[in-house]
């Protein structure tokens, strides 16, 4: 039995059925984000998380493309989108992004994720041609991680076929995987109030499934610290387990630290460490059954990132090395981390850095990396004299 040390009483029903292996419920989901116990949030979160991926933290050589920010929704969180023609409105060529996705394969990333705006003249084909080109230019072990649901959704009414079929064709022409975007929060007020015109929840939750069905595993996402409740982040994140229930086929929840700046939403404050921390830890005990959970260090900082690992985390994500999204939101993160940075990172914190795949396959696990931390100049390294 493990010994919790809770300074919230309301805790200790949550903290027996997190040691018994018992799913939590609708309240204490509530519970948790009404409490102020981090530590002892973040305790039973990192017990949770020891259960499922023991020592390891993930990271991986990854790269984002974002091909255009002309997007016909035009949602209130957003900075990055743009109506074409609009100042700082970019579209890539089809030759730009394969030799983007070229470059990321030659740096020796395992992933090439792409995720865009939803561009009105773009034809269904380009979509289906920019994944072949993509899967054609890169080795056969970097995955092709593209399109979140709500540009699967936008394929198929541009194209008018299903969803279904989208994600045939897609896979077909060398998809791998979706990312997890575009889900934001699963409630009705907040969309009507920020994104009326994006995917609706029960859209976005049954293309994950669909792909699923069809062997391509997926990310999950929630984007937080706008107008959301703590009844809506609880929903929301029933919503994802309930549909892992079903369908099995996310690999990572990801929760998404809403920037504000140059967004409708520029009078909100963002959120803080605080509550990246509670977020994140609250992701790792309610959602029993989806293996990890990735705090994305462009969003959320390093310092968190780093933080987060004893808080219920087990992937920090990639090197990334382009990002736009969150950037153009007022992001001060770097774009890019090396593989070594992300390797330090994890060391100091003391857990085993692994190389991944997208899939979460091993690419390298850093055993004998363990080394004193920099300010600790007498220290000696536990693999050397
Ligand atoms: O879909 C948009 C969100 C998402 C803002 O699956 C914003 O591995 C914060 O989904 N502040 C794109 N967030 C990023 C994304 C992602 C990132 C890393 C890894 C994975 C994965 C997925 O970013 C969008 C939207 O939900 N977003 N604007 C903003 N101002």
């Amino acid at each position: 039995m493990s010994t919790f040390y809770l300074n919230d009483t309301r805790l200790e029903p949550i903290a027996e059925k997190v040691v018994a292996g018992e799913r939590l419920t609708r309240e204490d989901g509530v519970t948790l984000f009404e409490s102020r116990d981090l530590a002892g949030i973040g305790q039973m979160a990192d017990y949770a998380r020891r259960r499922i991926n023991g020592d390891r933290v993930y990271f991986m050589v990854n790269r984002h493309i974002n091909p255009t920010n002309v997007c016909r929704n035009r949602c209130k969180f957003c900075a990055f989108a743009r109506d074409a023609g609009e100042e700082g409105a970019y579209e890539m060529t089809l030759e730009a992004i394969v030799e983007a996705a070229r470059e990321g394969a030659a740096d020796g990333a395992y992933e090439v994720h792409i995720v865009s705006g939803l561009h009105p003249d773009w034809s269904y084909e380009f979509y289906v041609d920019m994944v072949r080109a993509v899967r054609e230019a890169v080795p056969k072990h970097v995955i092709v991680q593209a399109f979140t649901a709500v540009e699967i959704e936008h394929m198929a009414i541009i194209a008018g076929k299903s969803t279904l079929d989208v994600l045939r064709d897609l896979q077909a022409a060398g998809l791998d995987a979706l990312p997890g975007g575009g889900a934001e929060i699963f409630s009705e007020r907040t969309r009507a109030a920020a994104w009326e015109k994006k995917t609706s929840s029960d859209v976005w939750l049954r293309i994950h499934g669909e792909a699923h069905s069809l062997g391509i595993k997926t990310n999950c996402t929630m984007l937080y610290g706008h107008i959301e409740t703590a009844e809506e982040r609880v929903d929301h994140l029933i919503r994802l387990r309930e549909q892992q229930d079903t369908s099995g086929g996310f690999l990572a929840f990801i929760p998404l630290a809403f920037h504000p700046v140059n967004t409708e939403l520029a009078d909100l404050p963002g959120t803080t460490g605080f509550d990246d921390l509670k977020t994140l830890a609250i992701g790792r005990l309610m959602l029993d059954n989806i293996p990890h959970v990735k705090a994305f260090w462009i969003m959320v900082g390093l310092k968190v990132a780093q933080l987060s690992t004893a808080f219920g985390v087990d992937d920090i994500d990639g090197t990334v090395v382009e990002e736009k999204i969150t950037h153009m939101a007022g992001a001060t993160t770097p774009e890019a981390l090396t593989k070594q940075d992300l390797i330090d990172m994890i060391v100091e914190t003391g857990h085993v850095p692994v190389e991944r795949d997208t899939l979460y396959r091993i690419v390298e696990i850093f055993a004998e990396e363990a080394a004193p931390p920099a300010w600790d100049a007498g220290a000696v390294s536990p693999g050397g004299q």
